[in-house]
């Protein structure tokens, strides 16, 4: 870790990925000198604690970055292409949580488990871009597997949680669970269809091709990071009435051919991966285990038998934590201590 410390903005605090931006800080103790809290002018004046002390939120304007080293976002697409330049212009790496600017070939993207030395490339803007939680948790488990075998082919199924949708999501499910099972009606103002005891094939708008934006997301961003345009990737995205954590069911077609024990065995050293496979003892990744953590978990490791070169894998890792605001940090934690 860098002996330095740094001035720190976050904006969007006031949010479910930017709370946890604040404790993420925090816990893994990022050297921040001076900590600012941006977000709307709804939440101006409000105060959030950080190491202990209450620290007053101010509204996000183009003036905010003065002086700051770092600022992460996470107040949504539009407030990251408006204000991102503005604090670049500053002085002041962006380290972006929207899908704003991750497919700009001139901002790197960036999961510091698969990619750290990308980050050398937020020089040509001052942008770093955090990819969508559903990718990270997938290319943190798939990478060591494309190095060693290569991989020809993904195909993902994602089970997602709420909170993925941000605080008025997580209330939804919990103030539709609660009508439900008092025999009341359920209110639904989040998603198009009750999500209490459903599950909603929907995440994020849907495109002239048939998939939602979140499923292009996985494919864009897991060739990106992974560096190779070539692997054919196709997902289905699924919003289930779960509050924090992503599953991913992933079917992969390896090059060389990879057995379950060796992916088993390569995954057990993996950064960032913990191995949980033990199906004889009811063993293998929970969302509600995962909740909480900074590791992506990996279990139902076996061989798809449909072809020479399978390996279907269960992956589950807190969207919020791995997902979002542990991976910013970790980025934030890669720049301070390579770059700046
Ligand atoms: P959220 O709980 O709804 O929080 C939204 C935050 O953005 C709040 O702090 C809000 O401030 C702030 N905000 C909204 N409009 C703003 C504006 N015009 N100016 C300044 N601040 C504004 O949402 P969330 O779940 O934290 O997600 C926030 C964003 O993070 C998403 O839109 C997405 O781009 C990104 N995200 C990324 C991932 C990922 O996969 N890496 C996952 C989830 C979210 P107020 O409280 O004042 O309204
Ligand atoms: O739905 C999820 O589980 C993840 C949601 C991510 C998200 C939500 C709103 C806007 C994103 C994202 O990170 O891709 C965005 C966005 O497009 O910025």
């Amino acid at each position: 870790m860098s002996a330095k410390s740094f001035n720190v903005a976050v904006a969007g605090a006031t949010g479910a990925v930017g709370n946890q931006m604040i404790a993420c800080l925090e816990e893994m103790q990022f050297p921040v000198k001076n900590i600012r809290l941006l977000a709307s002018s709804r939440s101006a004046g409000r105060r959030l604690r950080f190491r202990g002390e209450m620290v007053a939120v101010e509204e996000l304007t183009a003036d905010s970055f003065a002086g700051m080293d770092i600022a992460l976002f996470s107040a949504g697409g539009t407030t990251s292409q408006t204000f991102a330049p503005a604090a670049a212009r500053a002085g002041c790496v962006v380290i972006d949580n929207s899908s704003a600017w991750r497919m700009d070939p001139q901002v790197p993207l960036v999961v510091p488990e698969v990619n750290p030395h990308a980050v050398a490339d937020y020089r040509h803007k001052g942008i770093i871009a955090n990819p969508n939680c559903s990718t990270i948790q997938m290319v943190v488990a798939l990478n060591p597997i494309h190095r060693r075998f290569g991989i020809r082919r993904i195909v993902v199924s994602t089970y997602q949680s709420v909170s993925g949708t941000g605080k008025k999501a997580i209330d939804e499910l919990f103030n539709q669970t609660r009508a439900m099972i008092n025999f009341l009606e359920a209110e639904t103002r989040v998603y198009p269809h009750r999500i209490a005891f459903n599950c909603l094939p929907h995440i994020d708008a849907f495109l002239a091709n048939g998939y939602t934006k979140e499923e292009m997301k996985m494919v864009n961003e897991t060739r990106k990071i992974l560096e190779a345009p070539e692997i054919g990737v196709t997902a289905t995205t699924v919003r289930v009435p779960v509050f924090f954590g992503h599953s991913e069911a992933v079917n992969v077609e390896t090059i060389a051919h990879a057995s379950a024990e060796q992916v088993r065995a390569l995954l057990s050293d993996a950064p960032g991966v913990t191995v949980v496979d033990d199906p004889a003892n009811n063993r293998y990744p929970l969302a509600i285990e995962a909740a909480g953590r900074d590791s992506t978990f990996v279990g139902r490791i076996r061989q798809d038998d449909s072809i020479p070169n399978g390996i279907n894998l269960w992956i589950v890792a807190d969207n919020i934590r791995k997902g979002a605001a542990t991976n910013a940090v970790q980025i934030a934690q890669v720049l301070a201590d390579r770059h700046l």
